[in-house]
């Protein structure tokens, strides 16, 4: 029995292979799928979820699997967390939509709210709600350029901001993001990722000549005074998990500040307790003038945010920002309790034992195999970069496809990540006991052996 730290509903919280992976009853929904949905939209495995809970997803066969991904980092209070299924089931009830720029209603404000006192710093803020990450990075952006009355941004290599097209133009890698889809918005200007595992000069030397590299290219490409903001992930997400070094974040956050350039922190990935704090940006006490969100924030259901300073976010025109459905009254209600779970459960500390948890596993296993070229990550955001070995770092795709499928066929929702495509990284379930997170890894471990 697994002991699982919070409340996960009423799925069995047990590993349960019923069928070969994908069972009979995927495969058929499979066949239906490819001939109804657009080629474009991929399936990671495809198995089709009935019901999931904790740390487990069950899919339409009965197998049970183990949630190592978290559907890319949104159900960190788990599945159907009571809660959330409560404050929804509720709300529904109540009223499903007004349009909050036509009539609006208190959840979006307690959002808000909540969003304000949680985020890093501790001047006035304000907030304004979205549907999906990408959208509540192109509000960002917008709102960046009517304050500062300038255009440029800065944003990185290997970052990922979304798939829209203006978040297109911020996202660096091209297939599958972007390829055929241009042209993209302009304004858009990219510069070294303090990628510390693959700096030429070595890793101590990372943060110091990133950041140096960093002031050099906006003032001799763009210009400080045209610049309205620099965007970056405290951890990049999908560009494989890359934790800038320490330091580096509250660097640039100062230069921007020095230089009237805005500070824009994308927690979208990140945020809500996954990598140990609230925030990652919480971790160097680095304090965004704008911080996006979304994921984690409604238990599963589509919510995204901008928050920041009041002076900011108040510079906007009466109008300038909304959507039909931004800060729909069911996504609140959702993230209210959400939220509340994570206060209360304290998912900030479970997401460091899961990183305690996950680590020396992870170590130990890199000691056995040379394919581990690094290790990295906080709390419950953790990856392992996969490569040739024997110092040889050249990125090991296929061996990093190789184990993924084992651990698909063996009932491990894994994912991968990074600009190579040689990232393992693991988002469970903050609501996942301990017993199936090491059944996880123990098949992780088993993937290694029959495949390094
Ligand atoms: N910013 C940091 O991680 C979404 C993308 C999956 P949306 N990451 C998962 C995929 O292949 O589409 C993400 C992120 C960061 C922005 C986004 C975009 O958020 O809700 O997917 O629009």
């Amino acid at each position: 029995m697994t002991t699982a730290p919070i409340e996960t509903g009423h799925v069995q919280q047990r590993r349960i292979l019923a069928t070969a992976i994908p069972g009979p009853r995927s495969q058929l929904l499979h066949e239906r799928k490819l001939s109804a949905v657009s080629a474009g939209v991929g399936t990671g495995l495809p198995v089709y979820v009935e019901r999931a809970g904790g740390g487990i997803l069950v899919d339409v066969d009965g197998n049970h699997l183990i949630d190592f991904g978290s559907g890319i980092a949104v159900t960190t209070v788990g599945n159907s967390a009571p809660r959330v299924v409560e404050a929804v089931k509720s709300q529904v009830e109540d009223f499903t939509h007004t349009c909050f720029m036509v009539t609006p209603y208190e959840e979006y404000v307690a959002v808000c709210e909540r969003l304000n006192a949680l985020t890093p710093g501790d001047g006035q803020k304000r907030s304004a709600l979205f549907n999906s990450g990408s959208e509540a990075v192109e509000n960002a952006i917008k709102i960046a350029r009517v304050f500062t009355g300038r255009t440029a941004i800065i944003t990185f290599e290997h970052a990922y901001h979304g798939r829209t097209n203006l978040t297109m133009a911020l996202t660096a890698k091209n297939m599958p993001y972007k390829q055929g889809f241009g042209p993209f918005a302009g304004e858009i200007y990219r510069v070294p990722s303090p990628y510390p595992y693959r700096w030429p000069t070595g890793v101590d030397r990372c943060a110091e000549q990133a950041f140096d590299d960093f002031v050099a290219q906006v003032h001799i490409q763009v210009g400080e005074q045209n610049t309205a903001a620099v965007i970056i992930e405290p951890i990049q997400g999908e560009g494989g998990f890359i934790v800038p070094p320490a330091g580096y974040l509250k660097a640039i956050a100062d230069w921007c500040a020095q230089n009237g350039i805005l500070f824009i922190a994308d927690e979208i990935q990140s945020g809500f307790c996954r990598t140990g704090d609230w925030f990652a940006c919480d971790h160097e006490g680095v304090v965004p003038d704008l911080i996006t969100t979304a994921k984690g924030i409604a238990g599963g259901l589509p919510l995204a945010a901008v928050t920041g300073r009041a002076d900011v976010m108040d510079s906007v025109h009466g109008g300038g920002l909304g959507g039909t459905y931004g800060g729909n009254p069911v996504a609140c209600a959702a993230a209210l309790a959400a939220i509340e779970i994570m206060e209360t459960e304290d998912l900030c500390g479970r997401a460091r034992e899961i990183e305690a948890l996950f680590m020396p596993r992870l170590r130990e296993l890199a000691e056995k195999f040379a394919v581990i070229g690094d290790i990295r990550g906080r709390g419950a955001m953790i990856a392992v970069e996969l490569v040739a070995g024997g110092g040889d770092k050249t990125p090991n795709p296929a061996l990093t496809a190789a184990i993924n499928t084992y651990c698909h066929s063996q009932g491990v929702v894994t994912l991968t990540a990074g600009t190579f495509g040689n990232v393992l990284r693991f988002l469970p379930p903050l609501s996942a006991g301990d017993d199936l997170l090491s059944e996880g890894l123990d098949i992780l471990e088993r993937a290694f052996v029959l495949n390094a």
